[in-house]
């Protein structure tokens, strides 16, 4: 908004006669601004003399109408607005009350006659009026006044100033903590999917991709467990190639490895999702059969012993076989008693010939 032609020269001719003042303090650095003070009063005489009084210590502009002091508090700031209470086409209050849009910072102080109690009390509350001074006053009364309306804008200045920067510094500062939350969380799920890697791999047997000894071990105990608290059927198989160690005295390391993997294969082509098929030692498997009877764990045990009868071998005519020992969960077996059993059928499946599917003798109350 362009200030009017009146008010501009008005405003040039108060700073040009402050520059020519002789009497200017003196010693006061020339960059800090003197405190704007704007006086509102219709009686050009008051705001003379007020101008005067004041001129030393402040940069005073006057207007003699409420209107006239609305346009210069759109187009500048000021530290304080004194205004008096009568004045034609609007009281001081009025204009207090006025005011607060245009410049909510300034302190607004009204000027009143003793008998104006009425007009103070709506300065107060329609215009948020800091002080008020009855007329006459007293020149240092007005100073006083003058200096805490002054002190006063100049902390809500600085009050505004510090929220702002305090605000911004908040603002940075949540960005900061989002964007930590966020990094945090992207290596939280890394971490997590290393974890579970690793987890995955302390599982597995290198050679082969079945399930290690160490894990064979951790799953019997837990479906030992579950046979024990339900009551539900519970088979394991132990396996071993028959006489693997021809194949690594004739063809190698590597070739008996070969076999191992396709053993592997073969044992894992035979049996279920559920089963876990392991690999126990060096050429020694044990499948977990959960959910299983004896009856059916033997079908399984002879499913595995085609499987593992019919990998292709090209390194030698004969087939590479493997002989089975079977035994189902009793009540009064552990884990360890129970792969005993298993081991024992295997030992009677070598004797009677290998290639051979046996049960544990030992087939408890239900198999009697
Ligand atoms: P049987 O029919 O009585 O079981 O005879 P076998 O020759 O299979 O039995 P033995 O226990 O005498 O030999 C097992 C062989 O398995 C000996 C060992 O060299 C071999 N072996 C064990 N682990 C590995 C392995 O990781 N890789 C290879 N290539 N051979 C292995
Ligand atoms: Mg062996
Ligand atoms: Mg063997």
């Amino acid at each position: 908004m362009s200030l009017n032609p009146a008010f501009a020269e008005k405003l040039e001719e108060r700073k040009k006669s402050r520059r020519a003042r002789p009497d200017a303090p003196a010693g006061r650095a020339p960059h800090v601004p003197l405190p704007r003070v704007l006086v509102v009063d219709d009686e050009t005489e008051i705001t003379r003399s007020v101008a005067a009084m004041l001129g030393n210590d402040y940069e005073v502009v006057t207007a003699n109408s409420s209107d006239e002091a609305l346009e210069l508090l759109r187009s500048i700031s000021f530290a304080v607005i004194l205004t008096d209470q009568r004045m034609p086409g609007g009281t001081g209050a009025e204009l207090l009350a006025r005011s607060l849009d245009v410049a909510p910072e300034t302190t607004r102080i009204l000027f009143t006659g003793y008998s104006d109690i009425s007009a103070v009390i709506d300065a107060v509350n329609m215009g948020q009026a800091y002080r008020y001074i009855t007329k006459p006053w007293r020149p240092d009364d007005l100073r006083a006044v003058l200096s805490q309306g002054v002190e006063r804008h100049r902390l809500v200045l600085d009050n505004q100033r510090l929220l702002a920067e305090l605000t911004s510094a908040n603002d940075n500062l949540e960005r900061r903590v989002r964007e930590r939350t966020s990094q945090l969380r992207e290596q939280n799920k890394a971490l997590r999917a290393a974890r579970e890697r690793i987890e995955k791999l302390s599982r597995r047997d290198p050679l082969t991709g079945l399930t290690n000894r160490r894990w064979l071990d951790e799953v019997l105990r837990h479906e030992v467990e579950r046979a024990k608290r339900y009551g539900a059927s519970f088979s394991v198989v132990m396996i071993d190639l028959d006489h693997f160690k021809d194949v690594n005295d004739s063809f190698g390391h590597v070739v008996g490895d070969q076999v191992l993997v396709a053993t592997a294969q073969a044992l894992e082509s035979a049996t279920r999702m559920t089963d876990v098929v392991g690999r126990y030692g060096g050429e020694e498997f044990l499948v977990l059969l959960p959910n299983t009877a004896l009856e059916q764990a033997l079908v399984l045990a002879e499913r595995m012993r085609s499987a593992v009868r019919l990998m292709p071998v090209a390194f030698r005519s004969e087939p590479v076989t493997a002989s089975f020992g079977v035994a189902q969960w009793m009540g009064e077996d552990t884990g360890v008693s129970l792969i005993e059993r298993a081991d024992e059928a295997l030992y009677e499946a070598k004797s009677a010939g290998r290639d051979r599917v046996e049960p544990s003798q030992d087939r408890g109350v239900d198999h009697g």
